[in-house]
């Protein structure tokens, strides 16, 4: 499954809608001039313009409508996302508002098209027709705001990663330049994808992993997510980095032990703190990156601070020159077998 909101069409502006409706009934009424020549032919003309606002507006809205997800059947991680994305309240009262826009037009045009087409006389059946034309295009017009919010708003959605949530995720999280991206690389299969996160000023990298034949694991990198304390962060990056505790899978934090590494151990430690204070129920993996490069006393004090906290296991690995990397992974592939099951990680 990916995301819920990649098909999504273009939303059009309650403006674009309008015009769209102006210029198809200009064309019917030029198509139509000198053409008239009976009250029989007048009447179907009268129904004809009728028939051509409804159905415009009717499509215009249903397009709209049942283009959009539902959005209590959304997954919880894009459920959030959509939440700091758009508002989740402001989103389902928009289209609850043109779901019932379209019950109230078919309802009118229901009724005021058996009136065109009944009136005794032609005068009346015009009067009708406008009539109906002015109380569908009405409801249109009251329903302005929320076609223009989602138009707005909704292209937000197509940007965001097609991370799916139920897949097993290697999530690689620690301060820049650890090694992330490298480590991500590395693992997966093919060139890992890159891709805008809300709120995140660079990209994620998305790759695949498989294992054998038969399975395969996600593995993300979080540039800018979770790569500094989250107590340091505004409240709506929070909530786009708290999503992540949705994708079902397993924490690498990793440590930067090498002797020019940009963050002391003490820095690394504060932000791994914080991320094991909330992602309480995801397992989390240590692993001391670049030890290729390694800093003899940064890996003591990394010892030192992991025993203290009851890791039983740290991994000490290159993610540039490929060593131990396997040993992590066969590693994290077994918490997650535990966690979620073999079925967890079986190619669909
Ligand atoms: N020596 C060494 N350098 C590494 C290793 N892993 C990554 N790097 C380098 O560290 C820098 C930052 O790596 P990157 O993957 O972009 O870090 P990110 O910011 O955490 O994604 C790059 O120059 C990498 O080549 C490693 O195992 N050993
Ligand atoms: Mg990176």
């Amino acid at each position: 499954m990916a995301s819920p909101f990649e098909r999504i069409p273009r939303i059009p502006r309650y403006k674009e809608i309008v015009a769209k409706i102006t210029n198809k009934y200009r064309k019917l009424v030029e198509g139509s001039r000198g053409r008239i020549r009976s009250a029989r032919k007048a009447r179907e003309l009268e129904i004809r313009k009728l028939q051509l606002v409804y159905e415009t507006v009717y499509s215009e809205l249903e397009k709209i409508v049942y283009g959009l997800p539902f959005i209590d059947r959304v997954h919880p991680f894009y459920k959030d996302l959509l939440d700091v994305l758009v508002g989740y309240d402001e989103y389902k009262r928009a289209v609850v508002r043109l779901a019932r826009a379209l019950k109230l037009i078919e309802k009118i045009y229901g009724e005021y098209v058996v009136l065109v087409k009944t009136a005794p006389r032609l005068r009346d059946a015009r009067r009708f027709r406008k009539e109906g034309i002015g109380r569908i295009m009405s409801v249109l017009k009251r329903n302005r705001k929320f076609i223009d919010f989602l138009s707005e708003n909704i292209p937000r959605l197509k940007r965001i990663p097609s991370i799916d949530p139920e897949k097993p995720t290697i999530i690689v999280a620690g301060m820049p330049q650890v090694g992330k991206s490298t480590l991500v690389k590395k693992i997966s299969t093919a060139e890992p994808e890159i891709a805008p996160y809300p709120f995140t000023t660079k990209n994620l990298v998305l790759g695949h992993v498989r294992i054998g034949v038969a399975y395969e694991l996600q593995a993300i990198d979080t540039p800018g997510l979770l790569d500094r304390p989250l107590e340091e962060r505004n409240p709506i990056e929070l909530q786009a980095i708290m999503a992540l505790k949705h994708v079902k899978g397993v924490i690498v934090y990793l440590f930067d032990a090498s002797r020019n590494s940009y963050y002391t151990v003490e820095e690394q430690v504060r932000v791994l703190e914080d991320i094991l204070s909330r992602f309480k129920d995801k397992p989390l993996v240590l692993a001391v990156n670049k030890v290729d490069e390694a800093d003899k006393n940064k890996i003591e004090e990394i010892e030192r601070y992991a025993k203290l906290k009851g890791f039983n296991r740290i991994f000490f690995i290159s993610a540039l020159k490929g060593l131990n990397v396997k040993e992590l992974l066969d590693y994290v592939v077994d918490l997650i077998v535990k966690k979620y099951g073999r079925e967890a990680i079986v190619k669909s």
